[in-house]
């Protein structure tokens, strides 16, 4: 890709098209003239539309990163330029399409959002970095995403990341086309989120003495860990996130997954407590009481406060690993299944219901202020919550049942899309990881088909899409979490994005050490196994305790 130093000395570089995820369609013009980006090029856009013009900012940043020029935006069309709109007639909001000559680049989405993955292809499209000057091939590339719900989940309870760190997370998501950002944000080990009307959760909730090491071995370390967002930076990473045309899912996990929330206000819990911000892995008996007047009380406060933060359609309501072990001996739980009428039957039990129940009274609050909710696919098992959209992370079967329902469907087998799973069937060679299922290699991720083969068309536009989850028990960094997610989110990326008859594994490994060259120059740390050892292997897996 190295032309010749020319009379500056810029180096001289071509840009190749052949990123990732796949664009739908490239046609590069060889006999025409391309278009030479130096310090001349300006980046137009005439809109006024704050989000194109944080579209031009954005895309000036990342030219002046890789090649050290930084272009001047101006609303005038002059010269020799790359101009932005978003004007594209088209079906999908987030299509765009790309044409290089020689006299500019343009860019035109079909919306703001589309406009930015256009700058997003070119971006990628500059194979290295420097002080460069970039020859793009006269071309057209029209593109757009198979998917609509394009997901990537990150769990900041288990350990806490500080607000920079998310929003590093949302620029590499933003790399890699993935427009939702599912926040586990509150958890049995930590409660992360400043709630007004309930200060005792960050108080209390958001801090442990220690934590156990390992897989729950029985010794614990000496390092107290704690943290938490105030709604200053939530509204701050909002904001971020929304620049990169990402919306926030926050999800506030019920009623099981609480022990931080119970460890602040013990009286929410059926036995009354006193209970401890949870120092081990795993799934824990202690859960919101069902049976509780205030606790429904408190959960649609704390959800006031969480939509009021979070602009977004879906709030995830978690639902899952919600064990019925308290609730069975409870006596006001007790006295709700009886009010209410719940039966055992051979579909589910009574304290399913009951959570059924739960789950229904959170989403109808959220329904009243124009939300809807997502759940993981436990909460289809006492009777479906109305309009919620199951999150299929125990395998495929909760996403077809919810899509044979009628219902929509996210998903997330963690078969495939776990990424706090090692990546390579050579455990010892790799950082300490959940263990509780089979390692997800690139190449798996990869492979993967969201939609059913035997689906209908009506079911399979109940698929919104595809997400990864990353579960932080064993990731303490913010450059271990990159470990786990890079490369595969490349792979995620084209899975969500690119049509799934190109799909080519060798064509995707042959293009991928384009994108390491943008991780490096982010300095994100990722794996190496699948790069060529050719490759700049700078990253390291993040040293763990084994
Ligand atoms: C299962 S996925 C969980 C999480 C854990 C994860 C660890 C899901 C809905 N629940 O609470 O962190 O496994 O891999």
């Amino acid at each position: 890709m190295l032309l010749a130093t020319s009379c500056s000395n810029k180096t001289e570089v071509i840009a190749n098209y052949d990123v990732i995820p796949l664009p739908d369609k490239i046609e590069v013009d060889s006999a025409a003239q391309g278009f030479m980006f130096d310090s001349g090029t300006k980046i137009v856009v005439a809109s006024a539309d704050s989000a194109m013009t944080r579209n031009a900012e954005l895309l000036s940043e990342y030219l002046g990163q890789l090649t050290g020029t930084t272009p001047e935006i101006t609303a005038k069309e002059t010269g020799k330029a790359i101009v932005l709109s978003d004007d594209l007639a088209s079906g999908n909001k987030e299509a765009y399409e790309l044409t290089v000559n020689s006299e500019k680049i343009t860019i035109n989405g079909a919306s703001p959002a589309g406009t930015f993955y256009g700058i997003q292809t070119l971006r990628k499209s500059i194979p290295q970095t420097g002080d460069l000057k970039v020859l793009f091939p006269a071309a057209t590339i029209t593109d757009a995403p198979r998917f609509a719900y394009r997901g990537a989940h990150f769990d900041t309870a288990r350990h806490f990341f500080p607000a920079d760190s998310v929003k590093v997370l949302i620029d590499m998501m933003a790399m890699h086309n993935i427009n939702r950002f599912h926040w586990h944000i509150t958890d049995d080990q930590g409660w992360r989120i400043e709630i007004e009307k309930y200060p005792e959760l960050v108080a209390k909730g958001s801090m442990r003495p220690n934590t156990v090491i390992g897989h729950n071995t029985e010794e614990y370390d000496t390092v107290p860990h704690g943290g938490y967002y105030t709604k200053e930076q939530v509204r701050d990473i909002v904001r971020y996130a929304a620049d990169r045309h990402i919306t926030i899912i926050p999800e506030i996990d019920m009623p099981g997954h609480m022990q931080a929330a119970l460890a602040a206000y013990p009286e929410l819990g059926c036995t009354g407590g006193p209970y401890e911000v949870w120092r081990k892995w795993g799934i824990s008996d202690d859960v919101l009481c069902a049976g509780n007047d205030s606790v429904y009380a408190f959960v649609n406060d704390v959800l006031d406060e969480i939509v009021e933060l979070f602009p977004g359609e879906y709030v995830h309501l978690g639902g899952d690993e919600c064990p019925k072990t308290r609730w069975k001996e409870c006596a006001k739980c007790q006295a709700r299944i009886k009010a209410l009428g719940l039966k055992t039957d051979k579909h589910s039990t009574a304290e399913q219901k009951l959570q059924s129940d739960f789950m229904t009274r959170a989403a109808e609050h959220l329904a009243a202020k124009g939300r809807k909710v997502i759940g993981w696919d436990e909460i289809m098992e006492g009777g479906l919550t109305p309009g919620a959209v199951i999150m299929s992370w125990r395998g495929e079967e909760g996403g077809r049942a919810a899509a044979a329902a009628g219902h929509d469907a996210i998903m997330t087998p963690y078969q495939y899309l776990y990424f706090d799973f090692v990546q390579s069937a050579d455990r010892d060679a790799e950082p300490l990881a959940a263990s509780w299922g089979d390692p997800t290699p690139v190449e798996k991720v990869y492979n993967y088909e969201p939609v059913p083969a035997e689906f209908t068309p009506e079911q399979a536009a109940h698929i919104l899409g595809a997400q990864a989850n990353t579960w932080t028990e064993y990731i303490p960094t913010t450059s271990y979490a990159q470990y786990m997610m890079l490369p595969r989110m490349a792979a995620l990326s084209e899975v969500q994005w690119s049509d799934p008859a190109k799909k080519d594994y060798q064509d995707f490994l042959r293009r991928l050490p384009q994108l390491v060259n943008l991780y490096d120059a982010n300095h994100y740390n990722y794996a190496t196994h699948v790069l060529p050892s050719s490759a700049k292997t700078t990253a390291s897996a993040a040293t763990a305790s084994k």
